[in-house]
């Protein structure tokens, strides 16, 4: 296998990075790479990762192990998220969704008591989760939102309706972000069942296929006060939810350029035109070459931005930039190593065509490719462009 290491930044690996590593590639090259064509062609998640990423310790990893997480570093909680995507970008959704999403806001605004009673499940796969902040009318614009929460004498009233969130009709638990009455974001536990609560599908996607995505609905849902995280309030509640996984998206998507990338030169290699491998074109070696300068780049932002976050140090625009350059660079290595493999790039016997369509989804997901742009701008210059 062509080595993608380049510049050799797995030598400032430590043990852990290391085995956390070798333990994800294996799983996704024995249980992932297999059978992923097949979900993503029928339109069905695979089932069985909820309970193996338990197993492995992929959800909420850098958790303390006292709540069921590993409490490892941020490096190898990216370094997960690269190995899932690897596989398919549906795998690293979930994992990013039920780590940084569902697991960190309970871990950080939540009581003891919610930690004790969600953490533990969603850390073995029992509890699956979901995250609902994006609304059919507020995208990018989450600040606008129209759900409502009104505090009753011994509970809350949630209303309000949630779009395209990821595992919401399988989740047993939905961590929602509502107003309350002086128009404070404030975050609330929504459980399976309650009443007035449903999460219907949102079907035919030709994106992350092998991912389920769903509405939340809520009509006139009582939701018991132990259930409202105490401690945030505030747009910056969800948002900081956001820097957690779009930290781990842009480690993702080198998964997701790497295994084009390998895919692009053992193919190319094989394939003969003219009489001639057609890797030994230029055309063919100006985009090898510009592929792996564009990975080795990526590795070398990510690997930065991992020490920064294990210091506290990473800055929202910091991670904006990284999320935006590594999704882009990955779309665009899935862009042409597919036309490298000529007509074979639309088939499923190669995962090109599959990560393609899964990145259109990732470089619209967790803030658009413009959004983060502007937030750059916005750091630069201390003007906000989008309002
Ligand atoms: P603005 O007025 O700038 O900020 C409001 C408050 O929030 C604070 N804040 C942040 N805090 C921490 N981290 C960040 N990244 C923060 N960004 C903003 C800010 O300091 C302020 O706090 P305070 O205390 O002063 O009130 O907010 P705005 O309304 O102008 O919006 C700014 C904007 C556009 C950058 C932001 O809202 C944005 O990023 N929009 C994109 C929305 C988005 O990313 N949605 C993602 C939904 S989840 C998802 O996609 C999951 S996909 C999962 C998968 O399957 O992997
Ligand atoms: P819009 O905000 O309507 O944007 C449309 C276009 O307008 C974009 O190109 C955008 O860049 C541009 N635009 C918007 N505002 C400006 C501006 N000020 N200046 C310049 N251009 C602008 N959300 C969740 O809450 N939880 C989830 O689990 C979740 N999972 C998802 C899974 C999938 C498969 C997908 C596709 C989305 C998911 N989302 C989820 C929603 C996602 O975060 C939003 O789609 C995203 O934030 C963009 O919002 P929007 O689709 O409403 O687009």
């Amino acid at each position: 296998m062509q080595n993608t290491d380049y510049y050799l930044v797995e030598d400032l690996f430590t043990e852990e990075h290391k085995l956390v590593k070798t333990s994800l590639k294996d799983w996704v090259n024995k249980r992932i790479k297999p059978t992923i064509d097949s979900y993503a062609q029928n339109h069905k998640y695979p089932e069985f990762m909820f309970e193996e990423m338990g197993e492995l310790g992929v959800f909420g990893s850098f958790i303390p192990e006292k709540y069921g997480g590993l409490g490892y570093d941020q490096i190898s909680y990216g370094i997960m998220m690269q190995e899932l995507e690897a596989g398919d970008s549906a795998i690293r959704s979930t994992a990013s969704v039920q780590s940084s999403l569902v697991m960190y806001p309970i871990f950080e605004f939540g009581s003891e008591e919610q930690k004790m009673k969600y953490l533990p499940k969603l850390a073995s796969g029992e509890f699956v989760g979901c995250f609902g902040l994006t609304e059919p009318n507020h995208g990018s614009d989450p600040g606008s939102m129209e759900s409502k929460l009104v505090e009753k004498t011994d509970h809350f009233v949630l209303n309000g309706t949630k779009m395209w969130i990821t595992n919401s009709p399988i989740a047993d638990v939905a961590v929602v972000w509502a107003k309350d009455e002086n128009q404070k974001v404030r975050g609330v536990i929504v459980e399976k069942g309650m009443k007035g609560f449903t999460a219907p599908e949102i079907k035919n996607k030709w994106s992350l296929r092998a991912s389920i995505t769903g509405e939340l609905v809520f009509d006139n849902v009582l939701i018991p006060k132990e259930n409202i995280l105490p401690n945030i309030s505030g747009l910056k509640g969800p948002m900081m939810c956001l820097n957690s996984a779009r930290y781990g998206i842009a480690w993702g998507a080198i998964g997701a350029a790497i295994d084009c990338y390998q895919t692009a030169i053992q193919y190319t290699t094989e394939r003969k035109q003219f009489k001639k491998p057609i890797s030994s074109f230029q055309l063919t070696q100006k985009k090898l070459a510009e592929m792996i300068t564009e990975i080795t780049k990526a590795q070398l932002l990510i690997w930065r931005l991992g020490v920064l976050k294990n210091e506290n140090r990473a800055t929202p625009a910091q991670i904006s930039m990284a999320k935006r350059n590594n999704v882009e660079m990955a779309l665009k290595i899935a862009r042409d190593s597919r036309q490298m493999l000529g007509a074979m790039g639309i088939v499923g016997d190669y995962p090109i065509m599959r990560h393609m369509m899964n990145l259109e989804s990732v470089i619209t997901y967790e803030g658009t490719h413009d959004i983060h742009l502007l937030i750059t701008g916005m750091d630069v210059t201390g003007l906000a462009a989008f309002k």
